[in-house]
């Protein structure tokens, strides 16, 4: 059985932990950090284990058995749909999982609980109760109740708030109803306190979040005008609309993790409002041991001959 090199191309993240990991679950393969260990790639049979890297990896002469996306998004895979021979994988774990669930449920009790207020409360050394409702009587509506959408809408759930999915299909094994399509988009939003966009970006969602999608939420007696929180992907957002939104208090207030562009420039409008929590694209970030003992895990799978697991279509986009 061929034992196949791994190329390993984090593109902006630090390489070091990355090849360490490799290093220490790969085994007897060959392991190689692109570009850091020289550009080209040789002729023995490799994958690749990219973030972000510059395309012209893609570019060699030997094409790679298999590309992996060391997150889970495959946006940045794009420069392979033209290969659809090439089996692509994201991943799916639990741990990243639990890293999403963890910061949605922060953002939408940030939100609820009116944190930024009493956060300006202390600020000024003021004792400001604020009218405080239960989470029974926010309705909050995820777009993209994919892997991690799902694993949100139920630790939401689970904390008492209404909670309603939105995705491309329709779907029936949900504990939560799920509107479908852009037919049932107006319907989705209708009943939607806080929005939250778990959406990838592809050619169908880019720019989707705009204007009148802002306009179409609910407001609510618990939380006054509806708020707003992105954790899937910039792309899918017009920040213009966005930042017109916010100043024409259409929108109450966001907590946002993902931008158009990265890192957010400095003169972008949006670091300015006091409504308005920043982070830094680390929802869930990926934890180099866990996502390379799965990659390492479909390393084997290829090398015996068999299929990838979580592999994407990337005519779909993700
Ligand atoms: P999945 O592929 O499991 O889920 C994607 C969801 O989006 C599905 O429900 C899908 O619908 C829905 N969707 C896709 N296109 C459309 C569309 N045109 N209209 C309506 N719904 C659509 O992805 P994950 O849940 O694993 O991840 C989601 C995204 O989160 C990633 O793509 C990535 O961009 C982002 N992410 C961000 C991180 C961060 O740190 N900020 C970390 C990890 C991921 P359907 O169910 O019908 O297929
Ligand atoms: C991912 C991300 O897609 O970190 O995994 O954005």
């Amino acid at each position: 059985m061929t034992k196949l090199d791994i190329v390993v191309a984090p593109g902006p993240w630090d390489p070091q932990p990355w090849r360490d990991a490799f290093q220490k679950q790969a085994g007897q393969r060959n392991v190689r950090v692109w570009p850091h260990d020289g550009e080209r790639l040789g002729d023995a049979p490799y994958v690749i284990c990219s973030w972000k890297a510059e395309p012209r990896v893609f570019e060699q002469a030997v094409e790679p058995s298999a590309v992996f996306s060391l997150g889970a998004g495959v946006d940045h895979l794009q420069p392979l749909a033209d290969k659809p021979h090439i089996p692509v994988g994201r991943i799916v774990d639990p741990d990243l999982t639990m890293r999403m669930v963890e910061y949605v449920s922060f953002a939408v009790l940030y939100l609820h609980r009116k944190i930024r207020a009493y956060e300006a409360s202390q600020s000024q050394r003021r004792w400001a109760p604020l009218v405080q409702p239960a989470a029974s009587s926010v309705s909050v509506g995820i777009m993209g109740v994919g892997v991690l959408g799902s694993a949100c809408a139920r630790a939401l759930q689970s904390m008492g708030f209404q909670v309603a999915g939105w995705a491309r299909s329709k779907r029936t094994d949900t504990p939560f109803p799920v509107y479908a399509g852009p037919e049932e988009l107006l319907q989705f939003l209708a009943r939607t306190n806080i929005l939250v966009s778990l959406l990838p970006s592809t050619p169908a969602t880019r720019g989707l979040i705009d204007m009148s999608v802002f306009r179409a939420l609910a407001h609510s007696d618990a939380l006054g005008a509806p708020c707003f929180v992105n954790a899937g992907r910039g792309e899918a957002v017009s920040e213009q609309d966005l930042i017109e939104a916010l100043n024409a208090e259409v929108l109450g207030g966001a907590v946002l993790d993902v931008f158009e562009h990265e890192p957010l420039p400095s003169d972008s409008p949006l670091w300015d409002f006091s409504n308005v929590l920043i982070t830094p694209h680390v929802a869930a970030d990926s934890d180099p041991e866990v996502v390379v003992g799965q990659i390492v895990r479909n390393v084997e799978r290829l090398e015996a001959g068999r299929g990838i697991e979580q592999q994407v279509d990337l005519s779909r986009g993700y």
